[in-house]
């Protein structure tokens, strides 16, 4: 059984994954006007990802004895300068949200609320896969900078990434 403390924790958390996938499909859009179907492609994908992570918090806290929130959520960024600019701003989304994940990590350990602290182990693992992938994505585009035929290949790549990424996981 949840205490309210860790029920409204979870919920909070709950809200910051459907905004991480309110702020990517933000993202896959503006990718697309702008003609990059690999970047598009990978970041509908990040979406879809993040609402997963939503989901599997929502059973969680109402198969515990609580009961899931679905909350307003703040409007994403919808135009960036710079593909630079947007995968920074994953970057640094993802640092914030493995802050979040760790904070509720403590809480749970606080609480003394071993099922919950247990659960979360896979979102700590999943921040660990997400934070590297977002750095090493970010070391990419700044290295690519302005030029149009970096950003081309790069496009092709990303690409190839999500599909590898998406084969991997449907193997588990
Ligand atoms: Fe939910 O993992 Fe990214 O934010």
């Amino acid at each position: 059984m949840l205490s309210k403390k860790i029920e409204k924790a979870l919920n909070d958390q709950v809200r910051v994954e459907a905004e991480s996938s309110q702020i990517y499909l933000a993202m896959a859009c503006w990718a697309e006007v702008k003609g990059l179907e690999g970047v598009a492609r990978f970041m509908f994908d990040q979406s879809d990802e993040e609402r997963e992570h939503m989901l599997k918090l929502i059973k969680f806290i109402n198969e515990r004895g609580g009961h899931a929130q679905i909350s307003a959520l703040k409007a994403p960024n919808v135009t960036f300068n710079s593909f630079q600019e947007m995968f920074q701003m994953l970057h640094d989304h993802e640092v914030l949200v493995s802050e979040s994940i760790n904070e509720l990590v403590h809480q749970s350990l606080q609480e003394k609320d071993y099922a919950t602290h247990n659960f979360l182990q896979w979102y700590v693992a999943e921040q660990i896969e997400e934070e590297a992938m977002a750095k090493s994505i970010l070391d990419k585009i700044n290295l690519i900078g302005d030029d149009k035929g970096g950003l081309y290949l790069f496009d092709r790549d990303i690409q190839q990434l999500t599909v590898t990424s998406s084969a991997s996981s449907s193997a588990v």
